[in-house]
């Protein structure tokens, strides 16, 4: 997500970098590019005037911090400003003091509603709450089952319906809440039937459900690939509807980012979640400041570490984190690792997440072969213990050994070594970032700007 924007920013402030301070010339410039970059990525064209305005102020009316470098400074007020327009905080989930909480989840055909309540089911049960979900969409035959089938797989409860109740949404969703009373559920998950287009037959349906639910909340699931589109229904269901909040699916293929850099500004309700995939794991609570960092490549550390502590074993990672720290990192440890990584998925979504410093640098658009993988752990594989555990006693002929064990080529095994020993120093200057949640929470409260990448010091 946002690769282009990202990219064009970058370049904005390498240009800047070169200036010897800040001036009324090149800031103007700069702000030029800024704003091309924003329309370019399809950001709608009133944020983005207010946006630059901000950002304009800013530079120009901020003493110069001497400790910053020009460049530092407009990343630094440009952050800020991306942080604004997305919302300022992370807006939660709300839950009625009086559950069974009900959320309602619409929007347009194909957006993603289906997948998103089972993802969402998914992020409840994993953080504390036993979700029912339901489909109240009677117009598609197959709607229905296609609920039933993610429930199934996730291993969480649908309510299925009465044969009298197959035509009606407002009867389904009230007996799927009169049972979630009846099995200690907390909250239900209604998907709706979506539409092409918003008609008041879709409009009149979701108003009864909103009547006959009371939810707490209504949930507009866009598909952000459809950029500016997706803005104008989101407004258009809040004003005939009132949602409380929106989910932006399909972010993973969306380069240009515009629908998430406009839909709060302009439909004044916050996003709550955003879609990463079409998995059912790919569901990631949107923070503003987060996102604001990955636009400007400075990576989401706080979310790659959330996603790397709900997927690995607890206990293996504080080995790790251990071994790490007394540079016993052994390539054993990191064969693990990979194993480890990739259960987390696709690798270069993880790259995506980190910032680009020291070692790392680079490497976010390194195409990660599947493959290579599996010949590395070929590779390790092959090694006797003790070369495992001491990779300094790897020679010429142990080398061809190892080769010839694993079915790969000496250069292979050569690379591998020189990946190990890279790895080795990232983990050692990732300990610095990787400080254990405690920590990194708490430098998240204190809102201290994170560490800027190497490349804009
Ligand atoms: N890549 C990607 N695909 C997604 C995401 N969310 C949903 N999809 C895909 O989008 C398609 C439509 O998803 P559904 O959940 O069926 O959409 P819907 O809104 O329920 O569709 P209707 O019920 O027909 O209105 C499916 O192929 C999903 O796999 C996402 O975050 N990323
Ligand atoms: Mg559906």
């Amino acid at each position: 997500m946002f690769e282009n924007l990202t990219d064009k920013l970058q370049r904005v402030f390498k240009n800047l970098r070169g200036e010897g301070k800040l001036t009324a010339e090149n800031m103007e410039q700069a702000l030029r590019e800024i704003r091309m970059a924003l329309l370019e990525a399809d950001v709608h064209f009133k944020v983005v005037k207010e946006l630059i305005a901000n950002i304009r102020e800013k530079a120009m009316g901020e003493e110069v911090l001497t400790a910053l470098s020009p460049s530092q400074q407009v990343v630094k007020i440009v952050r800020d400003e991306l942080v604004k327009i997305l919302g300022s905080h992370h807006s939660r989930l709300r839950f009625s003091n009086d559950p069974p909480t009900s959320i309602l989840i619409v929007g347009l055909q194909g957006s993603g509603k289906t997948t998103t309540t089972g993802k969402l089911a998914r992020w409840l049960s994993k953080n504390g709450h036993d979700p029912l979900m339901v489909s109240v969409d009677v117009y598609r035959p197959a709607a229905r089952k296609q609920l039933a089938v993610l429930g199934r797989q996730l291993n969480l409860p649908v309510y299925e319906g009465k044969p009298e109740e197959e035509k009606d949404p407002v009867r389904l969703a009230r007996s799927a809440r009169v049972q979630a009373v009846q099995s200690g559920k907390d909250v239900v998950l209604v998907d709706t039937a979506g539409r092409l287009h918003i008609d008041d037959a879709l409009m009149e349906e979701l108003a009864q459900l909103k009547e006959a639910l009371r939810p707490t909340e209504i949930l507009f699931v866009a598909d952000a690939m459809t950029g500016q589109d997706a803005v104008k229904s989101a407004s258009q269901f809040h004003e005939r509807l009132g949602i409380t909040g929106i989910i932006l699916t399909k972010m993973d293929g969306d380069a240009r980012g515009g629908a998430a850099l406009s839909i709060r500004q302009v439909t004044g309700q916050p996003l709550k979640f955003v879609g990463v995939g079409e998995k059912l794991d790919a569901l990631e609570p949107f923070h503003p400041d987060r996102m604001a960092s990955r636009i400007l490549g400075m990576g989401d550390v706080l979310s790659l570490i959330e996603k790397v502590e709900e997927q690995i074993d607890q206990k293996q990672a504080e080995q790790m984190q251990r071994k790490i720290l007394e540079n016993e990192f052994t390539l054993e440890d990191f064969r693990d690792q990979l194993v480890q990584l990739r259960k987390l998925g696709p690798l270069e979504s993880l790259l995506k997440m980190m910032p680009e410093i020291g070692p790392l640098k680079g490497m976010r658009n390194v195409e990660i072969d599947e493959k290579e993988l599996t010949r590395v752990v070929a590779i390790i594989d092959s090694m006797t213990p003790q070369e495992r555990r001491n990779h300094m006693i790897i020679n010429g002929s142990r080398r061809r050994r190892i080769a010839k064990g694993s079915g790969t080529t000496v250069q292979e095994v050569n690379r591998l070594l020189k990946q190990y020993g890279q790895a080795r120093k990232m983990m050692r200057s990732l300990t610095g970032g990787f400080m254990g949640k405690r920590m990194a929470k708490k430098m998240a409260k204190m809102k201290l700007p994170p560490a800027l990448p190497r490349g804009f010091r």
